[in-house]
């Protein structure tokens, strides 16, 4: 059985790191899923992988036309149901230019029905992030300065509105529940304990309040929240992060964080668990 799900988010939001470093997870099979066969072509995730090895994050993807998938086919566990799961790497240019514009390009299209599963990438501390600080003011601010250069779409008006494409074309599952989207928080590894434990639910409440609220009353698609650190630091500035990756690999490093049952939210070292929730297992 096939399924895909489409990776979504705005630019420099982690995508791709997420992408270099979800392979070599299914290929450890420590995980809830695991690679069942050797995938086809993995150029493109051994690729940034190798950044990943070499101590860097994989650099954004260059070009708005850019798209990369990575097939593979996964198990729960060994000799059990294989599910190919289709992964497209698309820029994240093209994914605000879509919510920009408020139309996806007709193959876009296809690919996200096609897809029973999600995940919406939204990133701590982007350079990319546009959050007009107060839009009334600051507009009249601007105006006065003489500046009316736009700043371009806020990102969490961008993100509802993928979210809305998400919430109309996303068929349901097999087993005719619905779509399930993964909100991943991407470099939850930089926030503090204090937020770190508030989760990235209520960090998206404080600082997408649009955002939370659709969260809140969305209705076609089944929705969690994981925060995520692909080599469990921040290599541009942690140099001893840095130097275990480069010494001792990936292996063991980079976590989600997950809430329990008793509303806690812990650092769990299996990264495929984003993907595992929104194709259903
Ligand atoms: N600290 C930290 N930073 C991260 C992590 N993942 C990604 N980043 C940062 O986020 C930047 C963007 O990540 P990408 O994976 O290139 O993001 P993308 O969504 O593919 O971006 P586009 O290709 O522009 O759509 C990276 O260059 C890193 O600086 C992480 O787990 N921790
Ligand atoms: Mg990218």
């Amino acid at each position: 059985m096939s399924r895909s799900i489409v990776l979504v988010g705005g630019p420099d939001s982690g995508k791709t790191n997420f992408v270099g470093r979800v392979w070599p997870a299914l290929d450890a099979g420590t995980g809830r899923l695991h690679a069942a066969e050797q995938p086809v072509d993995i150029r493109f995730v051994l690729d940034v992988a190798d950044h990943l090895y070499s101590g860097n994050f994989a650099p954004r993807s260059e070009h708005a036309e850019d798209r990369r998938d990575f097939e593979v086919i996964v198990a729960a566990e060994k000799g059990g149901d294989q599910t190919t799961i289709v992964i497209p790497d698309i820029s994240g240019e093209l994914w605000l230019n879509a919510a920009e514009h408020g139309e996806v390009s007709t193959s876009l299209m296809e690919e996200m029905r096609a897809a029973s599963g999600a995940l919406l990438f939204v990133r701590v501390n982007s350079e990319a992030d546009v959050r007009p600080l107060d839009w009334v003011t600051s507009k009249q601010l601007l105006e006065r300065l003489g500046n009316h250069e736009d700043q371009g779409m806020p990102t969490q008006v961008m993100l509802c509105e993928l979210l809305r494409f998400l919430e109309v074309t996303l068929s349901e599952q097999p087993n005719g529940e619905k779509p399930r989207v993964s909100i991943v928080v991407s470099a939850w590894d930089i926030v503090d304990s204090e937020i770190f434990a508030r989760g990235p639910k209520a960090w998206i409440e404080r600082e997408y309040p649009l955002l939370a609220g659709r969260l809140g009353d969305i209705e076609g698609i089944d929705l969690r929240v994981f925060g995520l650190s692909v080599v469990g630091g921040d290599l541009k500035v942690d140099e001893a992060c840095r130097d275990d990756v480069q010494e001792n690999g990936l292996d063991g490093r980079g976590w989600v964080a997950v809430e329990d049952d008793d509303g806690n939210w812990q650092k769990d070292p299996d990264l495929t668990l984003p993907i595992a929730w929104a194709v259903g297992s």
